[in-house]
């Protein structure tokens, strides 16, 4: 048995090393793990932009998607690719702050809350996350947001007090804050875990997506959508460098022509998804509403005080990401008014 699987093994080998000689090049095979379900419209972006690569490249180049946390688990993911273990990978921007606070720009709550805005901040913000990024030989083709963060609760919350002692899923150190200032109780839980980890009991409210409320079925253990749009953090997809280097220019133009129209592609999708999903929630049972004016005024001040703190540790370089910001969006108020 074991020789006929050999023999099988070694015919194999020879067909591959035929298509590679046909093609004249090494064909690449990366894997890409992701931490998002493969129902995501994240995940199915990604899945569209790695079949754009392999039709681009004849099969040259081809990307197997492993969603979900499967292959790598998020928190291990950035290291993964940096490492050359995986060749290319997904994950959230923000999760890297304790590296340097300019990849958190993102989750500051009412700093960047429409797409408009978010835009801008993006704009601002790549150059400095690419540079950062590249230092560690990681190369940043592209990075989609996720529709506005809402509060989702067990119970009704009419002013922040209700929140206080409330345990409270989070998925990064801004949101951990956030739930801090609220007077809540953060723990951190990656999506997959979602369901289990409020049926078992372990949080009872969260800040996150319509999106990742649908995925997660959030009407099977909680009551309430607090509409907030707080800011929209977004999943940024790199390369390792040297993996990308490898490839022929026609190809590596290839990757780069895919990643420019997934990023367009996933923008329309996840501003799309933000009504739909909301709306979907609410065909399930949530209660879908606005804050009430107590508690909007009450998360004004927590990204009031995040964005102070988050100055404070960003130093020049975040200040320079700020004024790009401003400029960017007072270049569009001059416009907008000379209409
Ligand atoms: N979903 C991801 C990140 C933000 C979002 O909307 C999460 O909840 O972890």
């Amino acid at each position: 048995m074991k020789s006929l699987l050999d023999h099988a093994a070694t015919l194999m080998v020879t067909a591959c090393a035929a298509v590679l000689i046909s093609h004249g090049a090494f064909a690449a095979q990366w894997n890409m793990p992701t931490p998002y379900p493969a129902g995501s419209f994240h995940t199915q972006n990604i899945q569209q932009f790695a079949d754009d690569v392999n039709a681009a490249t004849d099969g040259a180049v081809s990307i197997t998607v492993h969603p979900a946390g499967s292959l790598v688990k998020h928190a291990e993911i950035k290291n993964a690719v940096r490492s050359g273990q995986v060749e290319i990978g997904e994950f959230l921007l923000s999760r890297l702050s304790n590296e340097n606070a300019l990849f958190e720009a993102d989750a500051l709550p009412f700093l960047a809350d429409s797409y408009d805005e978010s835009r801008k901040l993006w704009k601002a913000q790549r150059s400095f996350v690419s540079e950062i990024l590249a230092g560690q030989r990681l190369t940043v083709l592209y990075a989609v947001p996720w529709p506005p963060q809402g509060i989702y609760t067990s119970n009704a919350v009419s002013t922040i007090a209700d929140l206080s002692g409330v345990r409270f899923r989070t998925y990064n150190a801004a949101t951990e804050r956030l739930a801090q200032l609220a007077g809540a109780v953060p723990t951190q839980i990656e999506v997959p875990d979602i369901p289990q980890a409020f049926t078992t009991g372990r949080v009872e409210a969260m800040i996150t997506s319509s999106t990742t409320g649908v995925n997660s079925k959030a009407w099977d253990f909680l009551g309430y959508y607090y509409d907030t749009r707080a800011f929209l953090p977004k999943n940024v997809i790199v390369v390792n460098s040297r993996a990308f280097q490898s490839l022929t220019e026609e190809q590596r133009q290839a990757v780069l022509d895919a990643a420019a129209r997934a990023e367009e592609r996933g923008w329309e999708l996840s501003q799309e998804e933000t009504s739909v999903q909301t709306r979907t929630l609410g065909e399930n049972g949530i209660t879908v509403s606005d804050p009430s004016p107590e508690m909007q005024d009450a998360l004004d001040k927590i990204g009031a005080q995040m964005a102070d703190e988050w100055v404070e540790r960003a130093g020049a370089d975040g200040e320079a990401l700020l004024e790009a910001f401003r400029k960017m969006l007072i270049a569009q108020n001059d416009s907008s008014a000379s209409e």
